[in-house]
């Protein structure tokens, strides 16, 4: 079962509940938010939705958003599969940083956006301008609440620029930060109806002018680390009042010379839990332009 976010027919925002690609219920309170979901214990939420299955289905789907909203911030983990250590050894002047983070009890964490800053299915993603490497990060990203709890599983591409982060490891906030560098969706899968989370198939395909120029697959089995290791270091001496949506690192590195180009399109699919979509653009005036 999947929690969405949507705009609806009469252009509200409404968060609803989802089986087998069907809307099966809505939140009794019209404005719930899932940020308010998020400062919830985990029984109470599914208190909640057992409530929500019972309540309006009829109010209708125009546009699924992006699973974010309010305070949830976005965090993102680094490194934690061997292809990753890999990659990022071959682009770096300074290599062994990357393979003592693999290496080390303390995983790499970083912040990676806002609610507001996070593109939804379908939605523009962007490259930066100044740089001239640049890749999509398919990842699986854990949703937890405010209290640490894992609550569900969703999709995240952590897109970056490897020319950035290659010339100086300190710049990675600019690599990783900016406008149009993280898509989340398509929903919400509740981690109590996913069977296994380390068990699931990644498959990313990148189209340039209507057909594939680049494909590729994983499995979250290649994981280092669990996610229960990472969410109990990010939530370590920091609080997360409205949740947070931990992206748990990428497997799936597009070999060099490969970048990512304008009208790009990104697909990536996470078994059970769907396919998000994004079309690429350049710098921050394109994405603004055209969205
Ligand atoms: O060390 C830089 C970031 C690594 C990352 O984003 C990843 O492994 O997915
Ligand atoms: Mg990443």
């Amino acid at each position: 079962m999947q929690l969405v976010r949507y705009r609806s027919t009469t252009g509200t925002i409404v968060l609803g509940l989802m089986a087998n690609n069907r809307l099966v219920g809505t939140f009794p309170a019209p404005n719930t938010t899932l940020s308010d979901l998020l400062r919830l214990h985990i029984d109470e939420l599914r208190m909640l939705i057992e409530y929500a299955l019972q309540g309006n289905k009829e109010i209708a789907l125009e546009k699924v958003l992006a699973p974010i909203d309010g305070s949830t911030e976005v965090w993102a983990a680094g490194v934690t599969y061997k292809r990753s250590e890999e990659a990022r050894r071959e682009e770096s002047d300074t290599p062994n940083i990357y393979a003592r983070v693999y290496q080390a009890e303390r995983p790499e964490l970083f912040f990676k956006a806002t609610a507001r800053r996070v593109s939804g299915p379908g939605e523009l993603i962007a490259v930066r301008s100044d740089s001239h490497w640049d890749v999509p990060e398919p990842e699986l990203a854990v949703v937890a609440n405010a209290h640490g709890e894992i609550v569900g599983y969703t999709i995240a591409n952590d897109v970056s620029s490897r020319s950035i982060e290659g010339e100086n490891p300190l710049y990675l906030p600019q690599a990783k930060v900016y406008s149009g560098s993280c898509a989340l969706g398509p929903t919400i899968t509740l981690a109590w109806t996913m069977p296994d989370p380390r068990q699931l198939k990644i498959q990313m395909q990148i189209e340039r002018g209507g057909k594939t120029y680049w494909e590729g697959e994983t499995n979250t089995n290649g994981l280092k680390r669990s996610m229960e290791e990472l969410i109990s270091y990010l939530y370590r001496d920091n609080d997360f009042p409205g949740g947070a949506i931990l992206c748990t690192g990428t497997a799936l590195v597009p070999e060099h010379p490969f970048t990512l180009e304008q009208d790009d399109v990104v697909h990536i699919d996470i078994e059970q839990l769907g396919i998000l979509h994004n079309p690429v653009v350049r710098g921050k005036a394109a994405l603004l332009h055209r969205l």
